[in-house]
């Protein structure tokens, strides 16, 4: 049995938004408390689609800013960004090895983000999911904190390292990683369209709360976000054709840390713009003092570093030793 280990990470791809905080960050801090937590920085991940150099600079330090302005606490856990430990990108060249492209091109999410134009798309885009299950592996991380939207990437990572211990003929030695996906609401949907997923990415800003949104911005935001013209009702059966309500009825519960049937009971025969206000008082509460403290955080760029060149140390340590292990398996000398 390999001793329990949290690994997860988030791109620093800009905006950090409220469904990387519901879907990611919020479970992040509420393991460190529980298991040994390694949390990381995912800047490889990020240029498998261009990133200006100087903005990507910035949007590493102001992610790690998000993940100690929501709770994480850099003495629990280990903190570090992707690109300054190497063995990410070895293992994942040796992981490159043992995917198979069928594998590959059941990746939903490649489709998804290399659009219409997939000869175009990075190479590096398609074979991101080797380089997740590296980033998991090469700690021997046994459960990992996602999204719903990650949920096939970790299956394939449980089915690489499977193939790595057949392989090699070294049974368990690679641990099959457990993703952790919130129960309630797994995949927090943009606020102008219930069937997309809130994105960084998405061109309107209206479509998401960001982290750094002041707290008129998430009254407006929400003020304008798209529902429908029925009433709340009580019975969970009448959303399923309603998904932009169903989001933000999830969302408050999410905020609440209530089922969702609880808050349509409370809510129900009231109208949208009454349980609206309501939900931007629960976002208000939640988002503002992160927002704040990420600008604090972000005014000493210095400690930032250091946050990260000692997780970048403790990070490297555990990597180097399984990484010594790896080699030996696969045969080099
Ligand atoms: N809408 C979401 N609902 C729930 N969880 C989400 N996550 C992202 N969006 C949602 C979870 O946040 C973690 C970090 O994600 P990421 O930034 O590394 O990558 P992503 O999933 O590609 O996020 P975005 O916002 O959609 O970024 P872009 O637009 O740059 O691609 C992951 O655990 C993810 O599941």
């Amino acid at each position: 049995m390999s001793k329990k280990l949290v690994f997860s990470g988030v791109q620093p791809t800009g905006n950090l938004h409220l469904g990387n905080y519901l879907g990611a960050l919020k479970s992040f801090v509420s393991l460190q408390k529980k298991m040994d937590c390694l949390y990381c920085v995912v800047d490889l991940h990020a240029i498998t689609t261009f990133q200006d150099p100087k903005e990507l600079n910035s949007n590493i330090l102001e992610t790690t800013a998000a993940f100690l302005a929501s709770g994480l606490d850099a003495k629990k856990s280990i903190i570090f960004n992707q690109s300054s430990v190497s063995g990410h990108a070895e293992l994942a060249w040796i992981l490159n090895c043992v995917c198979r492209v069928g594998w590959l091109n059941r990746m939903t999410q490649f489709k998804d983000k290399a659009g219409k134009d997939k000869e175009k798309a990075s190479v590096g885009l398609y074979i991101y999911p080797n380089l997740m299950a590296a980033d998991i592996l090469l700690y021997k991380a046994t459960h990992v904190p996602v999204g719903a939207d990650q949920k096939q990437h970790l299956e394939l990572s449980r089915d690489i390292a499977q193939k790595f211990n057949n392989d090699f003929k070294v049974d368990n030695f690679f641990p099959l990683p457990e993703p952790l996906i919130q129960k309630n609401i797994s995949r927090i949907m943009s606020l102008r369209d219930g069937t997309k997923k809130m994105s960084k990415s998405e061109d309107s800003d209206y479509s998401r709360i960001n982290l750094k949104d002041s707290a008129d911005e998430i009254v407006k935001k929400i003020k304008k976000a798209k529902t429908d013209t029925d009433p709340i009702t009580d019975n969970i059966k009448d959303y399923e054709k309603r998904p932009e309500a169903l989001n933000l009825l999830s969302i408050y519960s999410e905020l609440s840390e209530q089922e969702i049937q609880k808050t349509i009971t409370e809510f129900a025969g009231k109208n949208f713009s009454f349980f609206k206000n309501q939900l931007s008082e629960k976002l208000v509460e939640t988002i503002s003092p992160i927002g704040s403290n990420i600008a604090k955080l972000l005014n000493d760029k210095k400690h930032l570093e250091d946050v990260l060149k000692k997780g970048t140390e403790k990070a490297y340590i555990i990597a180097e030793e399984n990484l010594k292990k790896i080699r030996e398996i696969v045969g080099f000398v």
